[in-house]
């Protein structure tokens, strides 16, 4: 009988050690206080009826030991706790980009080139890959266990995770929130390949365009493009160099233009006014699918400016930028840096 699924992720390496070690103190702990009591028990035994022992009036050096010992311990635990988390939080700056869509009963996965699976995934071995995941309906949860990840899918938002296999092989994967009558039927599996192999599985696996070409396209026929002009950045704002970039907001506050920002702004446009446009986006709520989304979210990562994107992109640009736009500043600089045209704008 195995302890543990297998492990076959980096993640799940440091994972195991910390969960190793837990394991280990633990028993270390539960043997010295188990010998600790019977060696108390047989030394201090009664041996007379009338025997009355000597009263103990506490020790500060025993107590401070018992406090300041445990204390160094569960410290060290939260730190390297806190490490191993944060690393699972972080995603690589060059990890492959995969997007995933629960519904009830299964799981909906897609490539950056096109490629669709259900209740499978397919990813090459050695190379970080990120998720973004999201829900059509009910809250399900993305869980891998021979990757020690795990994580809810939230409709009407979006989650992320990423993990660096280390094994080639197939892996269980589940959802792990229980989501209506089929929920325990909503399994499938990862497929770690070679590189080579993952390279010749997508070229076999029949795309119908990237997803940034799908999205491009979108663009266009939503009349998204009508508005978003590159040649006529007065109106609105152009989506060249948006993705992955902070975004300086009409009341002062400055986001980081990431997947849920793009998803906020085709969905409840009003929520975030960028500083210097006026509030004339319409709402697409009902207007386009989770998978729609996505794609027009590939698009829009597509234009983002070379090395801004906080997770990479295995999508190449489609169009070259055109000239730089000046209104984007960066965090360090603040909201102040606003440029003539805005300032013109705003009156
Ligand atoms: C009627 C014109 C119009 C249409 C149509 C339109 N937008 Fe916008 N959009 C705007 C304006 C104006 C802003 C800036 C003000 C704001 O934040 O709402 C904006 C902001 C945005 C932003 C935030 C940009 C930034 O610089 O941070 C994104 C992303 C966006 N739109 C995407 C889309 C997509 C995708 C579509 C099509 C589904 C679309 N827009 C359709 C006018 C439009
Ligand atoms: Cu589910």
């Amino acid at each position: 009988m195995r302890f543990l699924p297998p492990t076959a992720s980096t993640g799940a390496e440091s994972v195991d050690s910390l969960y190793y070690f837990l394991v280990a103190l633990t028993f270390l702990f539960t043997g010295g206080i188990f010998l600790s009591v019977t060696y108390f028990a047989i030394r201090y035994r009664r041996r007379d009826p009338r025997e009355c022992p000597r009263p103990v009036h506490g020790s500060a050096l025993l107590e401070s030991a018992w406090i300041a010992i445990p204390f160094v311990i569960v410290m060290f635990i939260f730190g390297w706790g806190a490490k191993v988390y944060y690393d699972l939080s972080v995603p690589p700056t060059d990890a492959l980009q995969l997007y995933v869509i629960g519904k009830q009963w299964m799981w909906k996965a897609q490539h950056p080139d096109g490629q669709r699976e259900i209740n499978e995934l397919h990813v090459p071995l050695g190379r970080p890959v990120r998720i973004v995941m999201t829900s059509q309906d009910v809250i399900h949860s993305f869980y891998i266990p021979a990757f020690r990840v795990k994580r809810d899918v939230v409709p009407g938002s979006y989650t992320t995770m990423w993990f660096t296999p280390t094994k080639v092989g197939r892996f269980h994967l589940f959802c792990a929130e229980y989501c209506g009558t089929e929920h325990s039927g909503m399994i499938g599996w990862v497929t770690v390949m070679e590189p080579t192999d993952f390279e010749r599985w997508l070229s076999g696996a029949g795309a119908e365009g990237s997803m940034a070409a799908t999205g491009e396209k979108l663009f266009q026929r939503l009349g998204c493009a009508g508005c978003h002009r590159s040649d006529a950045p007065g109106r609105c704002p152009p989506m060249t160099g948006v993705f992955g970039s902070s975004v300086v907001l009409a009341n002062g506050q400055t986001v980081i233009a990431d997947e849920q920002y793009v998803r906020e702004s085709i969905l409840n446009p009003k929520a975030k006014i960028v500083a210097g446009y006026q509030p004339v986006m319409p709402s697409y709520q009902g207007q386009v699918s989770e998978d729609q989304l996505l794609s027009l979210i590939a698009y829009i990562r597509s234009l983002a400016a070379p090395g801004t994107t906080e997770a990479g992109t295995a999508v190449q640009p489609q169009a070259a930028p055109p000239a730089p736009q000046p209104r984007r500043s960066r965090v360090s600089e603040g909201p102040t840096t606003i440029t003539q045209p805005e300032r013109r704008q705003r009156k």
